[in-house]
């Protein structure tokens, strides 16, 4: 091998990295919506999910389309500055402390021992961080065909955590919490939450 083939060789590996480099960085990028098909805000509270779409019309269901990219802008609710930084429309569809609370005494199982309010608010002084991960529903631990890995949303955060992710395969999924945070904690889960048809 002659040293000027070599160096071309090197050369096409390095343009390859770059392509798939700046292609990864475009998916990434909150700033751009290009390759976005649809865009949904997901608030994580103590104990649940709540997605907003663009619009700021809350959503129980996202119905994807397979090969569809799906931005996921999360954030957590306890976090002032995160919470800041959405459009007021968005900001706007959270319900306040008191229909969160009311929406888990409907999904949530009443403790045998202590009060439920209680509970409520030693996890958010204790427990004050979630996660977010998306699954396929029925499956509890991570595994084969997560549609997101799980994502902290912490409450100190200063933004909220953008992600874009591909409707792979058809299926439901679930969103799912993986940071204990309390009483609540394995109920919170939005089962269905994503369609992918
Ligand atoms: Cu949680």
């Amino acid at each position: 091998m002659t040293p000027t083939v070599h160096r071309r060789d090197v050369l096409t590996a390095l343009g390859a990295g770059i392509t798939s480099l700046a292609g990864c960085t475009s998916r990434t990028s909150p700033a751009s919506g290009d390759d976005v098909d649809k865009t949904v805000y997901v608030g994580a509270y103590h104990w649940g999910y709540l997605i907003v779409d663009e619009n700021g019309e809350e959503q129980e269901q996202v119905v994807l389309q397979r090969g569809a990219v799906l931005r996921l802008i999360s954030f957590n609710t306890l976090s002032g500055q995160a919470v800041q930084a959405l459009p007021s429309s968005i900001r706007e569809a959270i319900p306040d402390h008191e229909a969160l609370e009311e929406r888990n005494k409907e999904r949530i199982p009443p403790p045998s021992d202590g009060d439920f309010h209680e509970l409520l608010e030693e996890a958010n002084e204790r427990f004050p961080d979630h996660s977010l991960a998306i699954m396929p529903s029925g499956q509890m631990q991570m595994g084969g065909g997560m549609m997101l890995h799980p994502v902290v949303l912490s409450h100190t955060a200063t933004a909220p955590v953008v992600r874009q992710v591909g409707a792979r395969q058809r299926d439901d999924y679930t969103l799912s919490c993986l940071t204990e945070c309390g009483y609540g904690h394995p109920y919170m889960q939005l089962d269905g939450a994503i369609i992918i048809i």
